[in-house]
């Protein structure tokens, strides 16, 4: 973190505040309204949805702007879910999952470059997403779901010295966020939908290289184009492709069909 300058604090502050007074013009906001909303902050940070309320509404923003200046392969927003320290995985690469994980499987592959294109050798893919019910391991839900053992859907891998790899998991579904908390509620209180589109999250990273920050989402999803976080980009919708050859199932371990995707991941030096 760098310490923010005097000048810098001013002016984004004022801005900010004049943006909200705006507002209160403009709606003509009334004290039922503003302690409303005094409240509402206050049960948001009770139930510990600040960051969830952040990222929900705001960092696709920060995302972007950041982006317009990097010439990596395109990012996403990190959410409020990641857990640095997960498992690091061993070959073949299969994310941990209960014996029984419910969902489709999903064979997810592909490379990892410098910008230029140069293969990295060794780079590592930190990846973590919600299973078929749409529950995160390691997250304190406000309603009362079952919830997946610790470290579930959460792994690190290395990519091979030709930049690629091949990790197993199962298909996640669109994620609602619990109308139970106070962010959800927000939601349903003006009438907008909880969801997000099902994605994969993965930050890569790489000697000499910016990290990446990313979703992969699936092509066919119903809330592509009206994600709640709004952090969809087309770039980084995967095309799923069924196999259910029966005689290319044992050589891979599997017993039923499953689907595949790979994605391009480009990062940009440092
Ligand atoms: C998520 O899984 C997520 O990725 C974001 C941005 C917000 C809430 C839940
Ligand atoms: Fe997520």
């Amino acid at each position: 973190m760098t310490t923010t300058s005097q000048e810098r604090v001013a002016t984004v502050v004022a801005a900010l505040m004049d943006a909200i007074r705006a507002t209160i013009v403009d709606q003509r906001v009334t004290y039922d309204e503003y302690n409303a909303a005094k409240q509402y902050a206050i049960d948001l940070g009770e139930a510990g949805e600040w960051p969830l309320f952040a990222d929900v509404f705001f960092e696709a923003t920060v995302e972007q702007v950041e982006a317009a200046t990097s010439d990596a392969s395109d990012g996403a927003i990190e959410g409020p879910y990641f857990i640095p320290g997960a498992t690091q995985l061993e070959k073949p690469y299969v994310m941990p999952m209960r014996e029984d994980e419910p969902g489709e499987t999903l064979l997810f592959s592909g490379t990892v470059a410098s910008a230029d294109g140069t293969p990295l050798a060794g780079a590592q893919i930190d990846m973590w997403h919600s299973d078929h019910y749409g529950t995160y391991s390691d997250i304190p839900y406000p309603d009362d779901r079952e919830l997946p053992p610790s470290g579930n859907l959460r792994g690190r891998f290395t990519v091979d010295e030709n930049g690629h790899f091949e990790v197993r998991t199962i298909i996640p579904v669109p994620y609602e966020i619990p109308k139970t908390g106070p962010t959800g509620a927000m939601l349903a209180a003006a009438g907008w939908h909880a969801y997000r589109p099902a994605h994969l999250h993965a930050i890569v990273t790489a000697p000499g290289h910016k990290s990446l920050t990313c979703q992969l989402y699936l092509s066919e999803d119903p809330y592509l184009d009206s994600d709640v976080a709004g952090a969809v980009k087309p770039g980084l919708v995967l095309t799923l492709e069924k196999h259910s050859d029966p005689g290319d199932l044992p050589a891979r371990n599997l017993d039923g069909p499953y689907f595949s995707a790979s994605h391009a991941f480009r990062l940009a030096k440092s």
